[in-house]
């Protein structure tokens, strides 16, 4: 067994979806008889791009087929040759793509630049090209040059292609529709990180994303080749604990290699390395019909997919931009059927729903002129009240806001303080010897079982009596509260140290006796949640050193949600100084670059959140009314 097909059968669902999609080749064992990968046909072509780098090319063609069909494509860095082999679930033709399959397309699987079948060197998030230079590649050009061939070579197709894929597969199409072939007629973007500093897989606002960071560099440019690192224990939080300074990981693990670890070293601010990957400011006016999906608990893109829309929403003169998101983690949705996220009942399959109502649908219109043409813009899965909703824009205009405020003794209230006395604060000891756990010990490594992407979903109950995560918790509520967007957070901090790092989760608290759903009861549910440097507190650009002792406002964005707090819940505020290993740890003392630290600046402090008249912390909600 390859280690790719080891790391297949014990990947969690997320990882599963990202490692063993690739479909594959004819005559390799499948999972289940009826997985419709029989009926393909298969070719593999390798195929020559402008600079002349030849890419492999996976064609599969339903046998018999006698239809000009449109063409799906599907771009990628995980080897779509062979890692499908071995999944007892069966390809991704069996699951996620079955409607599709159904519906007849010629579907087509491609390694991008430098990975696995291809050829050429692999940059990962490669930047976009200098326009000059015609022989200059990038992913655009590259999903460009391979739709031209495919439109040139295939013995029949209708003239259309439609790109899709999850996570960087997702990426992948955005870049083909920034300078689209004119082949190109629909895309769907499934978890696309939109960038990948501010919000989505390496960075969030400034605190980098150790775990994920360091276990996905290690899958994909270890000299090995992709296999899982052997933390060789169970609880990965004693692994990172004992690892000490990040300036300990190159040489002692990509030594000798140069690896994107070496770029998050190099590049700790939000410079011009990262601002070339950010996606937004290469998209301009949307030109190709899209249909973006996210999930609400996606623990790795969840900040891409509405920025994406977001962007396209300017310019739409067409009615091109479509936004689905659903209470998925991270690509589930081509998984599973949506249904549950272990405790969570959705109380219906969200997921196939998805599929078999929503994207199979959609790539028939846009891709074979069929059905009906006025699929909603906006469809959110509303959290908290399990039901779909639909909307032509998002937010929607007549929203309002509402502020609540932390108050005196753990209360949490929409009114605001009405003391000025200095010492309306609560304070808390941050040691980075100690770090907050981001779910409950043992951390897993992000291979090691179905749950490790369904963490922002846990029951936030298993913190309770560590001192250096502050709540505040709201009287039950007296009607329902349809919180439906932006969420923001305006912190009043200060610390003993020189910098620090601020983590805002917003929380639904269930009744602690929740006959509706007794396994519910109590449930602390993670609504939205993110974290800020503060060093970046004046802009990400560059590090600056907090003055020890000066309170100082925190803008912090939790992302937009689509949440129902229901009548008799509560909301809880939680506010702490770390979230371990997720996030590295911050020295508390001022550095130029923390992965450059020492282990002696590592350094316990006390941080103070205030709530006076004049520093009154509070979370903007924008609600429904
Ligand atoms: N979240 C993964 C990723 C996307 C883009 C860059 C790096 C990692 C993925 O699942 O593909």
């Amino acid at each position: 067994m390859s280690t790719l097909l080891r790391a297949c059968s014990r990947a969690s669902a997320a990882i599963l979806l990202l490692l063993c999609i690739g479909p594959l080749y004819a005559g390799e064992a499948a999972g289940p008889p009826d997985d419709p990968i029989h009926r393909f046909d298969t070719q593999v072509a390798m195929v020559p791009m402008r600079d002349g780098t030849r890419l492999r090319t996976v064609i599969y063609t339903p046998r018999g087929n006698s239809q000009d069909l449109p063409v799906l494509f599907w771009r990628s860095p995980y080897d779509v040759s062979r890692v499908g082999a071995g999944n007892p679930a069966g390809s991704i033709f069996h699951t996620g793509l079955r409607e599709l399959v159904d519906d007849g397309y010629i579907f087509v699987f491609q390694d991008i630049r430098g990975r696995h079948g291809s050829e050429g060197e692999f940059v990962m998030l490669r930047p976009s090209r200098d326009r000059d230079d015609p022989r200059a590649v990038d992913e655009s050009s590259d999903a460009y040059d391979s739709i031209e061939w495919l439109m040139n070579k295939l013995p029949s197709h209708n003239g259309r292609v439609g790109m899709l894929g999850v996570s960087y597969p997702a990426w992948l199409a955005v870049m083909a529709a920034v300078d689209p072939h004119p082949a190109l007629a629909a895309i769907s973007p499934q978890a696309s990180p939109a960038d990948v500093y501010i919000g989505d897989d390496f960075f969030h606002n400034g605190a980098f994303r150790l775990s994920y960071g360091f276990e996905y560099v290690a899958f994909m440019e270890r000299e090995s080749g992709a296999d899982v690192f052997d933390f060789g224990m169970e609880d990965t939080y004693d692994w990172y604990l004992r690892l000490g300074s990040l300036r300990h990981v190159k040489q002692r693990h990509f030594a000798d290699m140069a690896t994107t670890w070496d770029d998050f070293v190099a590049h700790p601010d939000y410079d011009n390395f990262w601002r070339a990957r950010a996606v937004v400011p290469q998209l301009g006016k949307i030109r190709v019909p899209s249909l973006t999906v996210g999930g609400w608990y996606d623990a790795e893109d969840g900040y891409g997919p509405y920025r994406l829309y977001q962007a396209w929403q300017d310019g739409d003169d067409n009615d091109m931009n479509h936004l689905v998101i659903g209470p998925w983690t991270h690509g589930i949705w081509l998984w599973d059927d949506g249904r549950k996220i272990a405790e969570l009942d959705f109380e219906s399959a969200t997921a196939s729903h998805f599929r078999r109502n929503i994207m199979a649908p959609w790539f028939a219109r846009q891709l074979k002129d069929k059905g009906d043409t006025d699929m909603a813009a906006v469809q959110l899965f509303q959290t908290g009240a399990n039901q779909w909703q639909q909307f032509d824009e998002w937010p929607a205009p007549e929203t309002v806001e509402k502020r609540l405020y932390l108050g005196a003794q753990g209360r949490l209230s929409f009114t605001p303080p009405n003391t000025d006395q200095e010492r309306a604060a609560d304070s808390y000891v941050s040691n980075p010897a100690d770090p907050v756990p981001y779910r409950p010990r043992p951390i897993g490594h992000m291979f090691a079982g179905p749950d490790w992407g369904q963490w922002l979903t846990q029951d936030q109950r298993f913190l309770a009596g560590r001192d250096d995560v502050v709540g505040w918790v709201s009287e039950p509520l007296e009607e329902d509260i349809a919180l439906s967007g932006n969420v923001i957070s305006h912190l009043f901090a200060s610390t003993t140290g020189s910098d620090a790092d601020w983590v805002v989760k917003l929380i639904d608290v269930y009744p602690g006796d929740y006959s509706a759903d007794p396994a519910m009861s109590g449930y602390q549910l993670i609504v939205a949640g993110e974290i800020l440097r503060a060093r970046y507190r004046n802009g990400l650009e560059s590090a600056e050193p907090l003055e020890p002792g000066k309170v100082e406002e925190y803008r912090i964005d939790l992302q937009p949600r689509h949440h129902l707090f229901r009548k008799g819940h509560r909301i809880m505020v939680q506010v702490q100084s770390s979230w371990f290993p997720l996030f590295d740890r911050n020295p508390q003392t001022f550095v130029d670059n923390i992965f450059n630290a020492r282990d002696r600046d590592f350094r316990a402090a006390t941080h103070t959140i205030h709530r006076s008249s004049r520093f009154p912390s509070h979370i903007r909600l924008q609600t429904l009314p």
